[in-house]
């Protein structure tokens, strides 16, 4: 009797090793995990507590000035391409109506923690920003830490990517 060859299967085969090492090949090895933003060069020196706290714990981080209001589609990209980039967590800075979190939140799915930051123009002590930052609408979550606790921010994120 003629033998009827099997019909195609519809599931692809498994990957082979080989086939999973060529998917990595295009990301560094290296590439940041933790993404840093803030709204103004001038909130830098709170913000780099948070560098400083992801490089003790050998986390890969980048540290990138950005304004959601100077700089509106610098910040959609960037919170765009998080995820393809190798990012996994972003914590963003901000102070005064600290729009920065919420709207790199907006563009991504990735955790987004913000750090309201005292400014020399802000409204009882940080509040301002702390009410910005937190105040989000149902459905698009920011995590915030206290003001100006850019280091409690680094080790959230650590401990978000040991989940
Ligand atoms: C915010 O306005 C920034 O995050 C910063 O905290 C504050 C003041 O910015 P500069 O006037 O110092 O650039 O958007």
């Amino acid at each position: 009797m003629e033998e009827v060859p099997a019909p195609a299967s519809t599931t692809p085969a498994p990957a082979t090793e080989t086939e999973v090492v060529h998917q990595f090949d295009g990301l560094e090895v290296d590439a940041p995990r933790v993404g840093i933003v803030m709204g103004s060069k001038s909130d830098m020196p709170v913000m780099e507590k948070a560098g400083k706290e992801l490089e003790e714990r050998g986390i890969h981080h980048e540290m990138r000035v950005m304004s959601a209001h100077r700089d509106p589609d610098v910040v959609t990209e960037y919170a765009r391409n998080a995820r393809m980039r190798g990012l996994r967590v972003i914590i963003a800075g901000a102070g005064l109506a600290a729009a920065l979190p919420g709207v790199v939140a907006a563009h991504t799915d990735l955790p987004v923690i913000g750090v309201p930051l005292l400014s020399r123009t802000s409204v009882a002590g940080g509040l301002d920003a702390l009410l910005a930052i937190t105040q989000m609408p149902p459905g698009v979550p920011v995590g915030c830490v206290g003001v100006d606790a850019a280091r409690n921010a680094a080790v959230l994120a650590a401990r978000i990517l040991d989940a």
